[in-house]
């Protein structure tokens, strides 16, 4: 017991070496910007210390707002070495992107309304008003531009570049980018293994070992898709189907059902409650994800919405409707089972991003395999909605264990416990902040 307040300690100072005025960076090692779903789930845990400084973490992300509605997976940090990662956007060329700061041009994980609740919970009474009444609008136009310009007509949320989902080197994502048609030149230097040669401008390889992260051809893919998104102004409706990789994300759209109840209550409270046809929006996703369920394996899966096949590739993001409470009791037992099978999600060290026995698993690489500690908080809160609270108990305490036994990591190998990735890395701190207080009785 003694250990905890040291890890809560230790975790802070990963927090405060990361932090940029305002906002905190991923890691100080690899990560230099603002990104949207980081910053969510960094307040989170910054709110169970310092409330104030978590509410200015959402704040801040308001600075990247576009004119339409969008909330940017990034904002860029004015002095930074990765001045590449800017210029794929270009964002200041946008007709509604913000003047005074550059932003990437795609979304992420709509978080900001369940960070913002959790961070108004642990404010005293005028600074909680003040902290929805100026959120409200700003979230209500989030979610709007989503369902008008993202919303097909299904029901659920398209993304159109694996880096909006967060889970960015994700099986079914990479499954769905090998299959884009690629111009060429790609061709030729996929065939002859030049993607290895561009290596040397990446910038993550340059800190970490290529291993780690995603591979040449898809980094190369991932770049096309970004600067092909770009050329039809990042809007969906603009985008040729036979070019683009569009995925109906099952991670994304489960985040959205519990990021809209959210607002919901938000708005509620502040007396300016959500309008009928946000709400029937609302509805319709929470109906449509159920389309997503898959009988046969008793699993979820993302959808291309072009074919309106499901991609039936194993990965973590089937646990995520849990966390969204959207499933029967009969589904959520199945993915129970599912989880606690050792040979699959549950391991030493659970919840790997794809199960072990994967034909592509890796314990090592970024999404496909490694456990991190955000998912296995989304994870926990899902299974405590479904009176799995010894599950959650135990899964929160590995995650921590982890932790307390690697460091701050950005993703661990499920087989072993060590760690990977950039280290101190901020919503591992933040998040163990947050399972910790949850897992210790109050004194
Ligand atoms: C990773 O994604 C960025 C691109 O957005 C990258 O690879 O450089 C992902 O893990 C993403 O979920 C995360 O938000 C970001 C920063 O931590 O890193």
């Amino acid at each position: 017991m003694s250990a905890l307040p040291t890890l809560v300690r230790r975790a802070q100072q990963v927090l405060d070496h990361n932090r940029r005025g305002a906002w905190t960076c991923p890691s100080s090692a690899l990560y230099a910007h603002q990104w949207l779903w980081d910053s969510c789930f960094i307040a989170v845990g910054v709110a169970r210390y310092d409330p104030e400084r978590a509410a200015a973490e959402l704040r801040a992300l308001l600075r990247g707002q576009w004119a339409n509605g969008m909330l940017p997976h990034m904002i860029f940090a004015d002095s930074s070495h990765d001045a590449g990662s800017r210029t794929i956007w270009r964002s200041r060329t946008r007709a509604f992107a913000p003047r005074d700061v550059a932003t990437s041009c795609i979304t992420q994980p709509p978080l900001l309304a369940i960070a913002t609740s959790r961070v108004a919970d642990a404010l005293p009474g005028a600074q909680r008003e003040q902290l929805l009444t100026d959120l409200v609008a700003p979230l209500v136009e989030y979610h709007t531009w989503l369902y008008a310009a993202r919303d097909l007509g299904s029901g659920l949320v398209t993304l159109i570049h694996p880096w909006e989902c967060g889970l960015d080197t994700t099986p079914p994502w990479m499954q769905e980018l090998g299959r884009m048609p690629l111009p060429i030149w790609l061709r030729v230097a996929v065939r002859l293994r030049l993607a290895r040669a561009l290596r040397a401008l990446r910038y993550d390889t340059r800190h970490l070992p290529a291993s780690q992260r995603a591979s040449d051809d898809d980094g190369l893919r991932m770049l096309v898709l970004a600067i092909r998104a770009g050329e039809h102004d990042f809007e969906l409706r603009r985008m040729p189907r036979d070019t683009s990789v569009l995925v109906e994300d099952l991670a994304f759209n489960s985040l959205l059902i519990a990021a809209n109840r959210s607002l919901e209550r938000i708005a509620a409270e502040i007396g300016s409650p959500v309008g009928p046809e946000l709400q029937q929006s609302f509805r319709r996703t929470e109906a449509a994800l159920e389309a997503l369920w898959d009988e046969p394996s008793g699993q979820y899966y993302s959808r291309n919405p072009a074919s309106g096949d499901l991609i039936r590739t194993p990965a973590l993001s089937t646990f995520l409707p849990l966390f969204a409470r959207v499933p029967s009791r009969e589904r959520a037992a199945r993915l129970v089972s599912l989880l606690r099978d050792p040979e699959k999600y549950w391991p030493a060290w659970g919840v790997p991003s794809v199960p072990v026995d994967a034909p592509g698993f890796s314990e090592t690489s970024y999404w496909k395999g490694p456990t991190w500690v955000n998912t296995n908080w989304l994870i926990a809160e899902g299974l405590a909605a479904y009176d799995e609270s010894q599950l959650a108990a135990d899964l929160r305490r590995r995650t921590i264990e982890l932790v307390e036994n690697a460091g701050f990591w950005e993703y661990f190998s499920p087989l072993s416990g060590a760690g990977y990735g950039a280290p101190d890395f901020s919503w591992t701190a933040a998040l163990v902040v947050d399972l910790l207080a949850l897992t210790t009785p109050a004194p």
